[in-house]
């Protein structure tokens, strides 16, 4: 039966201005719909659309954020998020494909399709909640959103310029009862948060920040006058305001993959340097040793870091809960083997895409999840709140158990829960450094990532390859794998794995050995393996 409050007419008036192109078909991939911003408007206002549908059915604000994280600047994206600040639900990822490639004809079939099969009242009111980076095309993509939104009578809180994660948060605020829930809310609660765990002395040295020419920037320092120059000092680089380009030989990707510092930072041996990535969700850390050689603190050493001081303060507090640490099939070997073997902590290990390792993390009372690009975050259970918060209000506890109930409760409060979040993460870093008392130096020290190079290969059609076991394996072309295994055994300590990725048109290569150079050697064979049995296209990768 028709929906009857479906309005045809506005909807179908609206879908002309954002028409689809014929024959264009998009994914829904890592983390939403990602592309060059010039072919996406349609997809920008049937995602408006169907946050409203969303939160029609789930009686809670649902939001959109406009971004293409780290991808370069004439692509964007649209990232969608549950009611409690979660990303879009897998099951509705398929729905939210279908919208986006129904035929501009069959667009309001579509809609009633959805509207049918998942039981949508639609004389229930709907919120959405709207934010973009600050890409060139953002304004006007969030506009189709809008535009999507009112084609359906949703309402829309436009929140104009944030970070990724902080909308993430103001999501979870507003459904939580915390109507007014806004960007003040954000630096509000983590400046506080982080003025707890590190009020007397002030965190030693200054962190210079690479924010990769993004919305990061402003956001970071709104958030530094929040907390006060007093407290931490910070160095914003790269902030968008000069001639750089957003993630253009920059931000967390780059310093990640080229394992090299940004473009314009003249490093200092032994100082903290962070970059984060377009839309501020990911982070990592890095610094120059005694011989100027360039070392990288990834998401796996962030990890580490966290599960080591959750670790020690859970053993000092007596608080008996579970932890343990979620990690993809790009974590660093000697990290798993230290989490595993020194700290004595379960590593379970998830597909990419912060989705799958969020969903794997709750399983634990406190789950530690990150992602070796550094996209991370802390999970805790409810129940597993309760119990630290009893025990940092237990006058019958000795103090020192206590002292560490109070410390964990206050440094749990600095994490951003939603998703990972570079400002978050970094205020928790900051915060554990300085009360063990740590340079980087000590930091870098947990353990020795073996050498290890990513390389991208384009092929004409990535989907040709087939993943299994956390995408450790692959499944298609037939007989790919055996030729990697082959690869492999060639090299000592040797690993590799290739998967489509979901946020650009390239097909990712990784590699770890006992050397840098055989990790660059296995890394280009694979490459080529790629690039012959996968059809690839332009230039054949070569070994040096
Ligand atoms: C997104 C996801 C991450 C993922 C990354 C790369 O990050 O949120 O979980 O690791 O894409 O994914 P892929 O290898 O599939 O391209 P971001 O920061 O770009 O939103």
């Amino acid at each position: 039966m028709d929906s009857p409050l479906l309005q045809e007419i506005p909807i179908l008036k609206l879908a002309e201005v954002h028409s689809k192109p014929d024959k264009q078909a998009m994914a829904y991939g890592t983390a939403g719909f990602r592309g060059k911003a010039s072919k996406m408007d349609h997809i920008f206002f049937r995602m408006g659309m169907l946050a409203v549908l969303r939160s029609k059915m789930l009686k809670s604000a649902i939001g959109v954020m406009v971004t293409a994280s780290h991808n370069p600047v004439l692509d964007n994206g649209v990232k969608l998020i549950d009611p409690c600040g979660e990303m879009l639900v897998e099951s509705w990822e398929v729905i939210a494909t279908g919208l986006a490639n129904a035929s501009n004809d069959d667009l309001v079939k579509e809609l009633k399709k959805i509207v049918a099969k998942e039981n949508i009242d639609l004389s229930q009111t709907a919120t959405i909640l709207l934010a973009r980076d600050t890409r060139p095309s953002s304004l006007s993509l969030s506009n189709a959103v809008q535009d999507g939104i009112s084609a359906l009578g949703g309402t829309c809180r436009n929140y104009g310029l944030l970070t990724t994660p902080q909308l993430h948060y103001i999501v979870s605020c507003y459904n939580d009862g915390v109507k007014d829930a806004d960007e003040d809310t954000y630096y509000k609660w983590f400046s506080s948060a982080f003025k707890t765990l590190v009020n007397e002395p002030p965190v030693n040295s200054n962190v210079t920040v690479d924010c990769a020419n993004g919305v990061g920037a402003p956001k970071l320092n709104k958030l530094y006058e929040h907390i006060g120059a007093n407290v931490i000092d910070i160095i914003i680089h790269n902030d968008g305001e000069g001639c750089g380009k957003l993630n253009e030989k920059c931000g967390a990707d780059y310093v990640k993959i080229q394992q090299r510092a940004p473009i314009g930072l003249n490093m200092e041996p032994f100082h903290r340097y962070a970059s984060f990535d377009g839309d501020a969700d990911r982070i990592v850390y890095y610094s120059l040793d005694c011989d100027c050689n360039f070392v990288l603190l990834d998401g796996d050493k962030i990890a580490s870091l966290i599960t080591l001081y959750i670790k020690e303060l859970l053993d000092e507090s007596k608080v008996d809960v579970k932890l343990g640490m979620v990690q993809t099939a790009y974590a660093n070997g000697n990290s798993t083997r230290y989490v595993t073997d020194t700290l004595n902590v379960m590593v379970a290990c998830a597909r990419t895409g912060v989705k799958h390792l969020h969903h794997k993390a709750v399983e634990f009372d406190i789950g530690v999840y990150f992602e070796a690009n550094g996209h991370g975050t802390v999970t805790v259970k409810e129940e597993c709140s309760n119990v630290i918060e009893r025990a940092a209000k237990d006058d019958k506890l000795p103090a020192k158990q206590k002292d560490a109930a109070i410390k964990l409760k206050t440094f749990l409060d600095v994490i951003n829960k939603t998703v990972g979040d570079a400002m978050s993460d970094m205020l928790a870093v900051e915060a554990i450094l300085h009360a063990k008392g740590w340079s980087v130096r000590e930091w870098a020290q947990l353990y020795t990532d073996l050498p290890n190079r990513q390389l991208k290969v384009t092929v004409a059609d990535r989907t040709v390859i087939r993943t299994t076991d956390s995408e450790r394996r692959t499944t298609s072309p037939e007989g790919l794998q055996e030729e990697i295994d082959k690869l492999v055994a060639l090299f000592p300590n040797g690993r590799s794995f290739v998967r489509p990725s979901g946020t650009e048109d390239v097909v990712r290569v990784y590699a770890e050995s006992d050397t840098q150079e055989h990790a660059d050697s296995l890394a280009k064979k694979v490459s080529i393996l790629i690039y012959e049995k996968a059809g690839g296209v332009g230039e054949k990768p070569k070994e040096e």
